[in-house]
């Protein structure tokens, strides 16, 4: 038995086959300051609908899974600074700790495909970390094993790009290049890393997720779209602060889930308004990319 709180809008548009994107709230409760997260929020949520779909942000609300949130919800979650980051390992805890929580990709994708959901549009997904093999991010293995399309800027270089890659090689995802044949690293669009295969239209990704049903596979499809040229940050500017970012963890002994959100904060607090604009960017192109890939299914 499922326990969601599915907002009229969303049940109507999955009962009527309707294309619908999801989107995650740890960018709202632990990516962005408010109020730049409500904003942000709002124009992917825009820009879902002016491409033909419907945006559904999934989130803890007070302690239930809740699959679109209304306006009103996305401001009192964004205002919120008590909410917790919610992994996988936090899903059924939500319940116990009775408040707020942003879901990470992972919650996100795999609530997304429970409700039904077959694209979501975040900015980066975890990896594995930079000096910490060990510490994987839950972001992995869901898309290991949960049948989602999942649109990304790539992985900032906090992660270890290399090993991440390895990492979804290895448990069979297939990395889509949207328009490029590097995997991006979020704020810069090449790595130098390649993806499997290069795309140029919204038709090809359904087709490769369709494929990927016919053979019963159970991984999800992850989508690389390069952050927009005019909004890209060189990574020789972006690299020194991403180095000392991940140092100060490492010197302070953060550990566990707290390690993404610290460097995030500790990045935007390095980086001037530049890098804002660029997660802004790269976050409106994935909205409408994925919407695109939503409303490209016949
Ligand atoms: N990377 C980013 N921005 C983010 C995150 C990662 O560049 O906002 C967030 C996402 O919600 C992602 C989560 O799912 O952090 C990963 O956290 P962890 O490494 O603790 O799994
Ligand atoms: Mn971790």
């Amino acid at each position: 038995m499922d326990d969601f709180v599915l907002s009229e809008e969303i049940r109507q548009a999955l009962d009527a086959g309707k294309p619908l994107v999801a989107l995650e709230s740890a960018l709202i409760t632990h990516g962005f300051a408010y109020p730049a997260n409500v904003d942000i929020t709002r124009r992917m949520a825009d820009a879902i609908r002016a491409h033909g779909a419907i945006p559904a942000v999934i989130a803890i609300w007070r302690g239930r899974t809740a699959v679109g949130l209304s306006e009103a919800q996305i401001e009192a979650l964004a205002a919120d600074r008590t909410a917790v980051k919610v992994s996988v390992r936090d899903l059924p805890l939500a319940g116990v700790r009775g408040s707020h929580g942003g879901t990470t990709v992972a919650a996100t994708a795999l609530l997304a495909h429970r409700a039904g959901i077959r694209v979501f549009a975040t900015g980066g997904i975890g990896g594995v970390h930079r000096g910490h093999p060990e510490d994987i991010s839950a972001d992995l293995p869901v898309l290991a094993s949960t049948p989602i399309v999942v649109v990304c800027a790539g992985a900032k270089s906090i992660l270890d790009l290399p090993r991440t890659l390895e990492y979804l090689e290895t448990w069979g995802v297939p990395v889509v290049g949207w328009q490029t044949d590097e995997f991006p690293a979020f704020y810069s669009r090449a790595s130098g890393l390649p993806v499997d295969v290069r795309v140029t239209e919204a038709a090809e990704v359904v087709r490769a997720f369709r494929a990927q049903r016919a053979l019963h596979l159970s991984q999800g499809l992850l989508v690389a779209a390069p952050v927009p040229v005019e909004d890209e940050l060189p990574a020789a500017e972006i690299a020194p602060l991403i180095e000392r970012a991940v140092a100060e963890a490492e010197a302070q002994g953060v550990v566990g889930k707290a390690v993404t959100p610290f460097i995030l904060a500790r990045l935007v607090a390095l980086s001037a308004a530049r890098s804002q604009r660029a997660n802004e960017s790269l976050l409106l192109n994935n909205a409408r990319l994925a919407a695109q890939i939503a409303a490209a299914w016949d």
